[in-house]
């Protein structure tokens, strides 16, 4: 393989599926009990707090009960051992990646372990509910929202990830079915600027034809033979 220095990682959903935490489009996908304009917009936000406020809540407490899994060991095993650069850009809310010991993660659609103080814009780590309404601990306002990017909001350091997919040499995307955008354009513009694209799924993705290569399997297989 030509000399690879710099490595973008995109994942989503699938690398987090073995350590039980739902996917979106699965049959047994969230989007199931909820329908996705119910809950992760801001206007449902607006029309039905409580609502949006329980549906967090109860993926907070599965997140604090889900476990990394093989293929987030592996991804943290090789951001500790490259010595180019490397950036994990995650579209998950769960903190699996930097419990399995990744340092350089970039969560573009927030993370469900942080509450947004919508009065101070503090922002707090919270691994209980906000149903209940507290109070922001820096304003003492009952103005916190997950800290969550909504479908129609715009992600988080998107400058950061285009500066990162200009200097890659190599593309990997891992657990994602190429359904929401920017990050599924993600693959394209790595194209653009000349690297290598490496797709890791367990079946063949809305974006597969973008890829020089794709690997079909569960990630906990293949994300460590990848590594290896
Ligand atoms: C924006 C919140 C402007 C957190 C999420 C029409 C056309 C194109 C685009 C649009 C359009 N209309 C509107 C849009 C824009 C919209 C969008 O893309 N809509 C889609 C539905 C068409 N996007 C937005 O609104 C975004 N904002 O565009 O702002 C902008 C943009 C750029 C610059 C300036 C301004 C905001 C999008 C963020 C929305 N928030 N989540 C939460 O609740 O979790 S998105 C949500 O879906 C998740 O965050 C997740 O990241 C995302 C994608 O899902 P996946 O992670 O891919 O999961 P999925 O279930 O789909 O797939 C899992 C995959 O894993 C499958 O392929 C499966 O086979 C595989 N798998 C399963 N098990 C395993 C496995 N793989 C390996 N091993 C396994 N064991």
């Amino acid at each position: 393989m030509e000399q690879v220095r710099n490595i973008v990682i995109l994942t989503g959903a699938g690398i987090s599926a073995e350590s039980g935490l739902r996917t979106f489009r699965a049959e047994d996908g969230l989007w199931e009990d909820h329908r996705v304009e119910d809950v992760a917009t801001p206007q449902a936000f607006r029309r039905d707090p409580e609502l949006v406020q329980r549906f967090y809540d109860e993926r907070r407490a599965n997140i604090l009960a889900a476990q990394p899994n093989p293929a987030h060991a592996a991804l943290a095993r090789l951001d500790r051992e490259w010595p180019g650069e490397l950036l994990i850009v995650t579209q998950n809310i769960d903190d699996l990646h930097e419990r399995a010991g990744a340092a350089r993660v970039l969560h573009m659609h927030g993370e469900g372990l942080s509450a947004w103080c919508t009065a101070c814009d503090a922002r707090h780590r919270w691994e209980g509910t906000l149903s209940d309404n507290p109070p922001c601990p820096s304003c003492g306002e009952a103005a916190l929202r997950p800290d969550i990017v909504w479908f129609g909001e715009i992600p988080y350091r998107m400058d950061e990830i285009f500066a990162a997919l200009a200097r890659a040499d190599l593309f990997v995307s891992i657990g994602t079915s190429g359904a929401v955008y920017p990050a599924a354009g993600f693959v394209q513009e790595a194209k653009r600027t000349g690297a290598r694209t490496l797709e890791l799924n367990l079946e063949r993705s809305q974006g597969s034809a973008w890829f020089d290569e794709t690997r079909l399997g569960p990630a906990s297989g293949l994300v460590p033979a990848w590594v290896e």
